[in-house]
C-alpha cells in the first residue's frame, strides 16, 4: 500500500487542527517498479543497532509536516554524511513534525535511539513512536519522549533510553508495555508552536536516526 501521508492527515479530523496543511493541489505520482523481496533487505548497522533513516539522497521513509512553511533541502555532504537540512517557520497552534516510517518495527533488545544531528538555535523536540500490535485503532498506542538540540555548527549524537518513553496520555495500550518490535512510526516533532502557541522558525540538519542495543 502506497499512502500519501499529507492527503491521509488531512482526512484526520484531529490532525487538522494540529498540524499547518498545506492547501491542496492535484500532484502527479510516477511509479516504475514495486518488487517483491524473499528476503527483507538488511539497513546498515550502525554499531549493533539498526538505521532507521541515514538522511541520504534521496530520501526514504519521511514524511514532512508543516506544509509549505517546510523547505527540505540536500546540503553536499560532509564526507560521506549524506544530511538533509530542514528549514522551518511554522506559524502558532501547529507543529512540524518528520515521521518515519519503520515498517518491520524496531529490534527488541533496542536499549536507545540515537540521533545524529545539529541546529541553528536550541531547540526541544518531542519524540513519538507508535505501536500497532494488531488491526484498529485500539490496538495502537504511542510513546514519548523529548530531547534537546543545542544550537550552534558542530553535529551531536544524542541519545534517548527507551526508558525515557512513556505512554501518550491520549492512549491506552492493552499489555502496558512498549512493543518495540511492533513500533511502526518514529516521529520528531517541534510542538512549541502547539503547546505555547507562538510563532517558531528554526533550522534542523539531521544526519542519522538509529538504534542501539547499548544502554547509555
Ligand atoms: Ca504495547
Ligand atoms: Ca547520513
Amino acid at each position: 500500500m502506497l499512502v500519501d501521508l499529507a492527503v491521509f492527515f488531512r482526512t484526520m479530523a484531529e490532525a487538522n487542527d494540529m498540524f499547518y496543511l498545506p492547501v491542496q493541489v492535484e500532484q502527479t505520482l510516477w511509479l516504475d517498479e514495486l518488487k517483491l523481496l524473499s528476503e527483507t533487505p538488511e539497513d546498515e548497522p550502525a554499531d549493533d543497532g539498526m538505521v532507521i533513516n541515514d538522511y541520504s539522497s534521496p530520501l526514504r521513509g519521511v514524511a514532512f509536516l508543516g506544509g509549505d512553511s517546510i523547505e527540505v533541502t540536500a546540503p553536499e555532504a560532509e564526507g560521506d554524511q549524506a544530511h538533509v537540512q530542514i528549514k522551518y517557520s511554522v506559524p502558532a497552534g501547529t507543529l512540524m513534525a518528520i515521521i518515519h516510517q519503520v515498517p518491520g518495527g524496531l529490534p527488541a533488545d533496542t536499549k536507545a535511539l540515537t540521533l545524529r544531528a545539529r541546529c541553528d538555535e536550541d531547540a526541544t523536540f518531542f519524540i513519538n513512536m507508535e505501536e500497532q500490535t494488531d488491526r484498529g485503532d485500539e490496538n495502537k498506542a504511542g510513546y514519548n519522549a523529548s530531547i534537546t538540540i543545542s544550537g550552534g555548527p558542530d553535529w551531536q549524537t544524542l541519545t534517548v533510553p527507551i526508558a525515557e518513553f512513556t505512554l501518550g496520555e491520549e492512549h491506552e495500550d492493552l499489555n502496558g508495555k512498549l512493543d518495540l518490535e511492533h513500533v511502526q512510526m518514529v516521529m520528531l516533532a517541534n510542538i512549541r508552536s502547539l503547546v505555547e502557541n507562538v510563532d517558531i522558525e528554526g533550522v534542523l540538519y539531521l544526519d542519522e536516526l538509529a538504534t542501539t542495543t547499548e544502554a547509555d
